[in-house]
């Protein structure tokens, strides 16, 4: 095998629907993309939106884990048939949706150090994991061990306080624990516990990878400030889960080379490094280079919203992570359920599925909506804590439809930013004439959409040249890893165009909208009664 002249970064992203994968070259241009589309390219698995919710309890959200093996396979074909030179990559990084688990069987580390390249993964690592179902972000029944993790140290205030979040049913301390008391020999049979961040990254390394500070933050398990585990919370978890979990690491961290599988059956370099996966929300703070003074606005299967914070702060309806890129640092974040599926589900009745005709829907009707406001949490939302579909119109009265499709396509997009708008506003974000809205995530691509965020928060919304920012970041990481000791992750970053301007708000926008967060809080909290 030739030695590593042309360096190339390979990054991927296993979001809840889709796994990604690019490679960029030293100065960070794509060169090669693919990906693999769950429902639509592995149909025997039977996902909707990437997930199966169970028949029984719809708070019980999983996909199988074979199924992201299989497309890890698919994945790799996609991109030798698309051209890429896998000897040339000198470091591999990645990033999944958080909070999902992974549970490996005894003698899955053993499989992992011995696979042969002449089959697929998927054959191989078939009979590795104790549930065939990994539970992941989008699930939101574990209420009970939720209460037991706040009860462990002494309150909702105090799990913030260490974890950077109270206990929330899709982090996955709540999620072992569920598995640990209803599920005792799954349990007892697991080895070890692997984040879907550092599964995939173990599919690479060839033994199973540790949890890097960044997602290891989404677990309602880990001190955000020592970055290790917290024994009282393990503990109030599950029994021996220390062993199961290993010790968290820098999420920029080299964690060896390349399994000798991918040498052998892809003809990757043996000296590929492969660094520490991350979560995706931590992966696109990396990818859209955020600095002080921006607001992300991520768009994808959930709406998220972060921001980067030097320190950590008590956020109780929000989360504070480790950040990424700098360990002293922190990140803040917000996450919706009801997103980019929400809004294709209102595409899907008000326009028979065309983006186009949503938009000019959504252009039709007047900022405010004639004082028509619509809140759709067709999930259970995380905050609010709540779901169902809510219609009032300008007297404040609950209506069961409105008058026109239009009406109810822009009290979908307005209602969904009104309350981004107030929960952001909660934690202490300060909306002011510097704030600037960086947007990312498949439905950043939509300009009407981005008007109206423009125009609620009172802010100009800028996007990057590709709006997968998280599998961007985790190709800039790859490279960062291996040269961090040298460069800066703002000079190795330095190469990229600055953000595009799309969209400023009208000059009326405040007036229009500042009273409708008053009325989203009012309202909401009618709800929650
Ligand atoms: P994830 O990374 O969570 O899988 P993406 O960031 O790739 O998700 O976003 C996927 C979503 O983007 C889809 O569910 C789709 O609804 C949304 N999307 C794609 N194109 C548009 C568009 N033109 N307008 C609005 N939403 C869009
Ligand atoms: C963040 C969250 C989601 C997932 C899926 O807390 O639950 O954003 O990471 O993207």
């Amino acid at each position: 095998m030739g030695s590593i002249v042309d360096p190339l970064y390979l990054g991927l992203d296993l979001s809840t629907q889709q796994l990604k994968a690019v490679v960029v070259d030293e100065k960070l241009k794509i060169l090669h993309q693919a990906s693999v589309h769950f429902d639509s390219d592995l149909p025997e698995f039977r996902t909707h939106g990437g997930v199966v919710l169970n028949k029984m309890n719809p708070q019980v959200v999983t996909t199988p884990t074979l199924l992201w093996v299989k497309a890890l396979d698919m994945l790799m074909d996609r991109l030798t048939v698309s051209g890429v030179d896998f000897s040339q990559i000198a470091a591999i990084s990645g990033t999944a949706q958080q909070h999902g688990s992974v549970y490996w069987l005894r003698g899955a580390d053993d499989r992992l150090k011995d696979l042969d390249p002449n089959q697929f993964l998927h054959q191989q690592l078939g009979s590795c994991f104790a549930t065939s179902n990994s539970p992941v972000w989008m699930d939101s029944s574990t209420s009970q061990q939720c209460k037991k993790l706040e009860e462990a140290v002494g309150g909702p205030e105090e799990l913030c306080h260490i974890t950077g979040s109270k206990a929330y049913e899709r982090f996955t301390g709540a999620q072992i624990a569920k598995i640990a008391e209803i599920r005792k020999e799954t349990y007892n049979n697991t080895d070890r516990i692997s984040l879907v961040s550092s599964f995939l990254c173990s599919l690479f390394l060839g033994r199973i990878a540790p949890i890097d500070y960044s997602d290891g933050s989404g677990m309602n398990l880990m001190d955000i400030r020592t970055k290790q585990w917290d024994q009282s919370l393990l503990e109030a978890c599950a029994t021996n889960l220390e062993l199961k979990l290993d010790g968290p690491v820098e999420s920029s961290s080299v964690l060896g080379t390349i399994s000798p599988y991918y040498v052998e059956r892809w003809e990757f370099s043996k000296d590929c490094k492969v660094v520490a996966f991350t979560g995706d929300n931590p992966a696109s703070l990396i990818g859209m280079r955020l600095d002080q003074g921006w607001l992300a606005v991520s768009l994808g299967t959930s709406d998220t919203m972060f921001l980067w914070l030097d320190q950590p702060k008590l956020v109780p309806e929000g989360h504070i992570f480790c950040n990424p890129i700098d360990s002293e640092a922190y990140m803040a974040l917000l996450c919706f359920k009801n997103g980019s599926l929400t809004r294709e589900k209102i595409r899907d009745d008000c326009t028979e599925g065309s983006w186009d005709i949503f938009n000019q829907l959504l252009d039709s009707t007047p900022r405010g909506n004639f004082g028509n406001l619509g809140f759709y949490f067709h999930t259970h939302e995380i905050i609010p804590f709540t779901c169902g579909e809510y219609r009032f119109n300008k007297a404040n009265e609950k209506i069961v439809k409105f008058t026109s499709l239009e009406v109810e396509v822009r009290a979908l997009i307005e209602g969904q930013f009104i309350g981004r708008r107030a929960h952001i506003e909660d934690i202490g974000f300060k909306f002011d004439e510097n704030t600037r809205i960086l947007a990312t995530g498949g439905a950043s691509k939509n300009k009407s959409i981005l008007q109206v965020i423009s125009d609620v928060f009172n802010a100009p919304v800028y996007v990057q040249e590709t709006a997968d920012s998280a599998m961007l970041g985790a190709a800039y990481q790859a490279k960062y890893a291996l040269h961090k000791s040298e460069s800066t992750y703002k000079e190795i970053t330095s190469c990229l165009p600055e953000p595009q301007l799309i969209c400023e708000p009208f000059t009326d926008a405040e007036d229009i909208y500042g009273p409708m967060v008053i009325r989203y809080r009012k309202l909401i909290a009618d709800i929650m009664k």
